[in-house]
């Protein structure tokens, strides 16, 4: 037999029994279907579509959910899709076109399967406690955003000719293995993951030529294992760079192309040599972290009295389009990086721009010390809300509130007469009344009567720098 024929031979029958291996045994009392004519099984099932095109969970599910149909959408609402060690939780076999996001998958033999699947998406998703979190055979061209992938025995497994897939900003961690790339699977992206204390953070079996950039590979036993010689790609050129490795040398003296001149550049000076065919020739000296997006941000109250110690102050964060506050990590947000939220919660659209916005709870108490702590008594104060999604992309907003202190209606650091004046031509209303003006309600009780006078008339003379 002529060495070639062998090789190739020997391709088939283990191609052939990976395949054979890998399909999953199912129990057909336990599965429900999105039919290829748009239909759903059982009718009874916890799945709504108005059109056939966009599927939404309305529940949380123990089966299996087989897809039988191309070019739709299937919202989670964030419902869980749950299994008993078997099975698979989202079959995909032969699919394309299919948007999946939102949802929860855990405890299946497969998270999700993909076999001969294209332009599969799936995103915004917690794929947790899997034999195989997602699944590719012979799948190409699909992409895996912004997921929370953790503490399955693989966290991705991409086999058999699975090429040109794209696996980005996900968080992978406390897995077995992260990502194991398998068997001539190739020219597939793996961009801005964080791969954190995994036993195995990647492992590359006979699969070469794909691209591995600005991720961060932290804390992991062995952070990558390539068996056999296959050349991949682990940086994206000067000074764009590779990856961050928690483990590698940090010296930045040097800068440059061959990192042989004066100065540093963010890029560690020596490369970061996983075997002779693997080399990050521009690790990162600092954690890759996508750029912030812009939140818009709006504070309540927006005039704050230092005297009132006790109650909320409610920061709400919106975006332009395309980001679900939802998939905010509401206890990482912070003002001026020093304030943390108290509780968190998604209301509608508090700024009638179309979309929804999320209300973080801040004490008071807490927010009035902090101001007082910087010397500040009267006038404006910036809040700079920053925090990340549960994906970790960051976001920073800002806005300006005043702040006075107890008796100074009119913000002007004195109390005297023109606070008394602007009390008295409130005095008697209410938020509906013509006359009402909410900063002359000193005690904030929605109404200005003799408590807020006498509040009022407590200070009188008091000057604030
Ligand atoms: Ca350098
Ligand atoms: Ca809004
Ligand atoms: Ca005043
Ligand atoms: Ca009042």
């Amino acid at each position: 037999m002529k060495a070639s024929f062998k090789v190739s031979l020997l391709v088939l029958l283990v191609a052939a029994s990976l395949l054979m291996s890998r399909i999953p045994a199912a129990k057909s009392s336990t599965r429900i279907y999105i039919r290829a004519d748009g239909s759903i099984y059982p009718q009874d099932a916890p799945i709504l579509s108005e059109d056939n095109v966009t599927y939404i969970l309305t529940a949380d599910i123990s089966e299996s959910i087989i897809i039988e149909r191309d070019n739709i959408v299937i919202d989670g609402f964030g419902h869980t899709v749950r299994g008993f060690g078997g099975s698979v939780g989202l079959n995909l076999t032969e699919r394309s076109n299919v948007a999946i996001q939102n949802i929860s998958v855990k405890a299946f033999q497969h998270g999700f399967y993909l076999l001969r699947s294209a332009n599969i998406t799936v995103s915004g998703s917690v794929i947790v406690n899997n034999t195989y979190g997602i699944w590719f055979s012979l799948s190409s061209s699909n992409l895996v955003s912004s997921n929370l992938v953790t503490n399955n025995s693989y966290g991705f497994v991409l086999i058999l000719f699975s090429n040109l897939n794209a696996i980005v900003r996900n968080v992978i961690s406390g897995n077995v293995y992260g990502i194991r790339l398998d068997y001539v699977s190739e020219q597939n992206i793996i961009h801005g993951n964080a791969i954190e204390s995994n036993q195995g953070g990647a492992l590359f079996i006979l699969s070469s030529n794909n691209y591995i950039y600005h991720n961060n590979f932290i804390n992991n036993v062995a952070q990558v294992q390539v068996s056999g010689r296959f050349q991949n790609i682990w940086d994206d050129g000067y000074p764009s760079g590779g990856n961050h490795w928690g483990d590698h040398a940090l010296v930045d003296v040097l800068s440059g192309p061959f990192q042989n001149e004066l100065g540093s550049d963010g890029i560690v000076d020596v490369p970061c040599i996983i075997d002779v065919d693997n080399i990050d020739r521009y690790p990162l000296v600092a954690p890759w972290s996508p750029t912030a997006i812009a939140a818009k941000v709006s504070v309540k109250p927006d005039v704050l009295n230092l005297g009132v110690k006790q109650g909320w102050v409610t920061v709400y964060i919106g975006f332009q389009s395309g980001h679900n506050v939802g998939r905010i990590n509401a206890s990482k947000t912070m003002v001026n990086s020093t304030l943390s939220a108290e509780s968190s919660r998604v209301i509608g659209d508090y700024d009638g721009d179309g979309e929804s916005d999320l209300a973080l709870l801040f004490n008071r108490t807490l927010v009035t010390k902090y101001i007082c702590s910087k010397g500040l008594t009267t006038g404006n104060i910036v809040f700079r809300v920053s925090g990340s999604f549960f994906d970790r992309t960051p976001f920073v907003g800002y806005c300006a509130i005043k702040i006075r202190m107890s008796g100074d209606v009119n913000i002007d650091g004195v109390v005297d007469l023109k606070d008394v004046l602007v009390v008295y031509l409130a005095f008697g209303s209410y938020p509906a009344h013509p006359r009402w003006n909410d900063v002359a309600d000193e005690n904030e009780d929605g109404q200005i009567d003799l408590k807020d006078t006498y509040l009022v008339a407590s200070n009188y003379g008091q000057a604030y720098a």
